[in-house]
């Protein structure tokens, strides 16, 4: 498939995926959705890739939100039957089990904040803006807002973002838990696509395992999601990769990986 609406780079082991509708303020249209969905499913059978990173291009924006011009128009039947927004928490979050960081460049809105809080972890420019504006448009958070951000910031700055359609400066994201780091415009890519390396450069079954524990957390009991820690520890244990990690570290050298 070739795609036209972002981009995609094999860096080493890392994918680099980037939004390509600048002139837009990269807003997620359904060819967007299609593409990344291809883009990430790509990503997901490539025993050669290891960790993805995806932003926006231009200096403005990560996504300003889903395209408000395809859904002004859009009677509201079709987007019930065509369950719209569905593909983007179904064949793309619960599809992908390699990790995933969030570059977050400008505006990260509606569907842009949303796209990034789908990433596993999100690092974010000092000129990042997160905002859930749809109230202003007489709508609600589609794609995971109210769910991701609330559980991400807490109860009270959901509901203000939610309700005033405020926007959250970088700052105030870091200090919100919504971002793991804020680093200077410049560097954004440079520090994401190292982290990426860094992730990409462990056992790969342990980087998936290690992804799906901290996603369990999210799902179920502090009982039950700490019988699985321990349950998903024991498999791991099984590995060749544990094998060799506790050898190299012992001999005190550097372990080699076979992901198996
Ligand atoms: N959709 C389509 N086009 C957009 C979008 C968008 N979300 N955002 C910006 N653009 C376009 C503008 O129309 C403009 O295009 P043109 O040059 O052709 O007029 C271009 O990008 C540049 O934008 P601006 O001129 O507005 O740039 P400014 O710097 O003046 O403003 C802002 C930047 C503040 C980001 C402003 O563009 C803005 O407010 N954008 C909209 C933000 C927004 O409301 N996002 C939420 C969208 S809704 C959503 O994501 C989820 C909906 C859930 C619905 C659920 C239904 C079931």
């Amino acid at each position: 498939m070739s795609y036209e609406t972002i981009l995609v780079e094999q860096k080493g082991a890392v994918t680099l995926i980037t939004l390509n509708r600048p002139k837009a303020l990269n807003a997620l249209n359904s060819q967007v959705l299609s593409e990344l969905i291809d883009a990430f499913a790509r990503f997901e059978a490539d025993a050669s890739q290891l960790c993805a990173v995806i932003t926006g291009s231009g200096d403005k924006a990560f996504a300003a939100g889903a395209d408000i011009k395809e859904m002004s128009d859009k009677p509201s039947a079709e987007f019930y039957s065509d369950d719209f927004f569905a593909g983007w928490t179904g064949q793309i979050v619960k599809t992908t089990r390699k990790p995933w960081i969030a570059a977050v460049n400008g505006f990260a809105l509606g569907g842009g904040c949303e796209l990034a809080m789908m990433a596993d972890f999100i690092i974010a420019s000092e000129n990042a803006k997160f905002g859930q504006p749809e109230i202003k448009l007489g709508v609600a958070p589609g794609m995971g807002g109210s769910q991701r951000l609330t559980r991400a910031v807490g109860k009270s700055k959901a509901m203000d973002m939610c309700l005033t359609g405020r926007m959250m400066d970088a700052a105030e994201a870091e200090r919100s838990g919504l971002v793991s780091q804020v680093v200077p415009a410049d560097q954004l890519l440079d520090v994401a696509m190292k982290s990426a390396q860094t992730i990409a450069s462990m056992p790969p079954l342990a980087a998936m395992m290690n992804k799906e524990m901290v996603n369990i957390a999210f799902e179920t009991t502090l009982d039950t999601g700490l019988v699985m820690e321990r349950r998903m520890f024991q498999v791991l244990t099984a590995t060749e990769d544990k094998a060799e990690g506790m050898a190299a570290f012992v001999e005190k050298r550097p372990g080699v990986w076979k992901g198996r």
